[in-house]
């Protein structure tokens, strides 16, 4: 299975997630510093204070990348790394961290894919009332036009956000992320104003003094399945795609809230004010998309969010996450972007899996699971190619270990193992083997195989 000419193979990370680093060289408090350093947040009390040690060893996971023969890499800013206090004064020496990333990225010829917001705002920010405060949508615009200033020599792609639908209903509904709050009128404010911020920071990054960038935002996404083939759990199955993977695509690109709730119009629901629709309104020139499963959910007249229930399937191809392994959800989402967003070039920009294996005493790690998993989910991706979708490239999640939010250190989704008390680094055979179709564009699978 070939992969069109040019096709972008890399992995994707987040600075809070690997960087560590969280106290030096003047960056500011984020609000997963302060989530990680209140107890009981996190499993095992993990801290990203450490983490994977990026922000001292950048050059040798960057060197490993291009020894694995990949021409892309995704990595996100951290805004608290840039200006402490999120609004106000810079901080040189966080540029000038960025700065050597990108440089040395471009000197080994990987092209730097940078996304704005990785979900580490600036505590003083969240101390004013975090997303929910429409201040913020101003205070992000004006971050990125300080990043697009100062890195946009080096920086061809931007994405404005990773996964806004994500960390707008665990940080602000939920209560599992930072910053921790359980407050739905909280989360619909804060949606709207990640909307209006998205509007705000493509226009930051296109007036950019540099060489014109492209600009797109990485969306988690679903592929949405009734739990049966009745009428009320079809019309569940598209409110819920529309809510999860629509709020913040349909807005930027069509200028309009998807309808989701048959109770109330969205208007009402956001809080939409005069003028809000068209600064929200900023077609996009790509559409990252976040995939690593499905999700399967019926009617249920007693669920207040949508009416909708989320079923779990039977079976037992789960990651060691308790994900279920299913392929085609990535051709599936694919195809369906590509026929509601036409002309509109893809990118899958985060897809992988969480299995815990480690070195054996030849130092290799095994991950049979990890490598089967991709091969079916690479295989799903050319299909769709095949099929229609103007996927340009993919992005792997991830290229070491790394702080998985709540669940500390323990969900383990690299091609690299980190072994977090030496920071020693082992290629796994996944990292090997995706190499290998980095390096040749293609992908060996017998399309008759059984998925
Ligand atoms: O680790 C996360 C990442 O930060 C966002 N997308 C999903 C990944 C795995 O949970």
């Amino acid at each position: 299975m070939s992969f069109p000419k040019g096709f972008l193979w890399g992995t994707a990370s987040a600075s809070f997630q690997i960087e560590g680093a969280w106290d030096q060289d003047g960056k500011g408090e984020s609000i997963w510093d302060r989530f990680s350093h209140t107890p009981g947040k996190i499993k095992k009390s993990c801290t990203g204070d450490v983490a994977c040690d990026f922000y001292h060893r950048y050059a040798e996971d960057i060197r490993t990348q291009a020894e694995l023969g990949l021409n892309a890499s995704r990595i996100s800013l951290s805004w608290p790394r840039i200006m402490p206090a999120g609004k106000g004064s810079i901080n040189p020496k966080g540029i000038d961290f960025y700065k050597r990333v990108l440089d040395e990225l471009l000197a080994r010829n990987i092209e730097p894919w940078v996304t704005l917001y990785h979900w580490d705002l600036p505590q003083p920010l969240e101390d004013i009332g975090g997303w929910p405060n429409r201040d913020l949508a101003n205070y992000f615009r004006d971050y990125a036009a300080i990043c697009a200033d100062y890195l946009g020599d080096r920086v061809g792609h931007w994405m404005v956000f990773n996964e806004p639908w994500i960390f707008t209903v665990l940080g602000y509904l939920q209560g599992a992320h930072a910053p921790g709050r359980r407050d739905i009128a909280a989360a619909l404010r804060a949606m709207h104003v990640v909307n209006l911020a998205q509007g705000l920071g493509v226009r930051a990054l296109r007036e950019a003094r540099h060489k014109p960038a492209a600009v797109g935002t990485a969306f988690s996404m679903s592929s949405v399945h009734p739990a049966t083939g009745s009428e009320d759990d079809r019309a569940a199955a598209t409110r819920w795609h529309r809510f999860c993977n629509l709020l913040f695509l349909d807005t930027v690109m069509k200028g309009r809230y998807p309808e989701i709730d048959t109770r109330r119009a969205p208007e009402e629901m956001f809080d939409v004010r005069a003028g809000d629709m068209e600064i929200i309104l900023a077609p996009l020139d790509f559409i990252g998309i976040n995939l690593y499963s499905r999700t399967v959910v019926a009617d249920d007249k007693n669920r207040e969010t949508l009416n909708v229930r989320q079923v779990h399937p039977e079976t037992k191809n789960r990651t060691d996450f308790g994900w279920e392994v299913y392929p085609a959800a990535l051709s599936e989402i694919a195809l369906s972007i590509a026929k509601d967003y036409p002309g509109v070039p893809l990118y899958i920009t985060e897809n992988g899996c969480s299995y815990g294996d480690a070195p054996g005493a030849d130092g290799r790690v095994r991950d049979e699971r990890r490598i089967d998993f991709n091969r079916r989910y690479l295989a799903e991706l050319w299909r769709a190619i095949q099929a229609g979708a103007d996927v340009r490239g993919y992005f792997h999640w991830t290229l070491t270990d790394n702080f998985e939010w709540a669940e500390g250190f323990e969900q383990r989704f690299g091609l690299v193992y980190c072994d977090f008390d030496t920071q020693r680094r082992y290629v796994k055979d996944s990292g090997r083997w995706y190499s290998g179709i980095a390096r040749s564009n293609a992908l060996d699978f017998d399309p008759n195989e059984k998925m």
